[in-house]
C-alpha cells in the first residue's frame, strides 16, 4: 500500500497534465475547395464577412485557407468551437508582394475578447508565421490580417491549432477523488501507528 499511494497520485497529476496539453491541428487538407462554413471536428471556420473562404496552395506549398478578397476591406477569418477551448494557434503568412499585419484574437462565449496579438511582416517576408493565445473559456478565435491603411491584404492561415482547457475530465476527477481517499487513508492509518 505505501507504493501504491504514490504511484495512484502521480498517475492523478499525470492524468490531469494529459488533458491540459492535448493539442489538436487542422491542416486543411480535408477542407473543400472554397466554402462559406466549413467544419472539423468542434471547429467551424467561416469569413467574418460572410464571404466565400477558399482553401488553395500557400507559402507553405499545401492546402491554406485565405478569405476572399474584395476591395475595400480586408478578410478576416473566424473559427467557432463547440467547447470551451485553452489554447489557440494558428500559421499566418504571405508572399513578398506587400506587407502584412498577422492578427490573431480570442473570444468568450459572449463575445468578450480574452486576449489578441498581432505581428508585422515587411514587404519582402514570404513565409509563415505561427501566432498563439492561451487563455481559459475560448469560444472563437479571429485571425487573418489588420488594416492600417497601406498595409493590410488577404493572408494565407494553416495548421489551426487548439487544446482544451486545462479542466480534469470527470474520469481524472474520479482517479484524483479516489488518489486523495486513498492518501487520506494511509495517513490515518500512519496516525494511528505513531499513537500505537
Ligand atoms: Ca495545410
Ligand atoms: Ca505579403
Ligand atoms: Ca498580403
Amino acid at each position: 500500500m505505501k507504493r501504491l499511494v504514490p504511484a495512484i497520485f502521480a498517475a492523478c497529476m499525470l492524468g490531469w497534465a494529459g488533458s491540459a496539453s492535448a493539442l489538436t491541428t487542422i491542416d486543411f487538407s480535408l477542407a473543400p475547395t472554397s466554402f462559406t462554413s466549413y467544419s472539423e471536428g468542434p471547429v467551424t471556420f467561416t469569413s467574418v464577412t460572410g464571404s466565400l473562404v477558399y482553401a488553395v496552395e500557400g507559402p507553405n506549398f499545401t492546402n491554406n485557407l485565405i478569405g476572399e478578397y474584395e476591395a475595400g476591406y480586408i478578410p478576416l477569418l473566424r473559427a467557432d468551437f463547440a467547447l470551451d477551448v485553452g489554447l489557440v494557434s494558428v500559421e499566418l503568412g504571405d508572399y513578398a508582394d506587400d506587407a502584412d499585419l498577422l492578427y490573431l484574437e480570442v473570444f468568450d462565449f459572449s463575445g468578450v475578447s480574452l486576449g489578441s496579438t498581432t505581428l508585422l511582416t515587411d514587404e519582402s517576408f514570404e513565409g509563415m508565421e505561427t501566432l498563439s493565445i492561451t487563455a481559459s473559456g475560448i469560444r472563437f478565435a479571429i485571425f487573418g490580417a489588420l488594416p492600417p491603411a497601406g498595409i493590410g491584404s488577404s493572408v494565407y492561415a494553416d495548421n489551426f491549432t487548439y487544446g482544451l482547457s486545462a479542466v480534469p475530465e470527470p474520469a481524472t476527477w474520479a482517479m484524483m477523488i479516489t488518489g486523495f481517499g486513498l492518501v487520506g487513508g494511509a495517513m490515518r492509518r500512519r496516525v494511528a501507528t505513531q499513537i500505537a
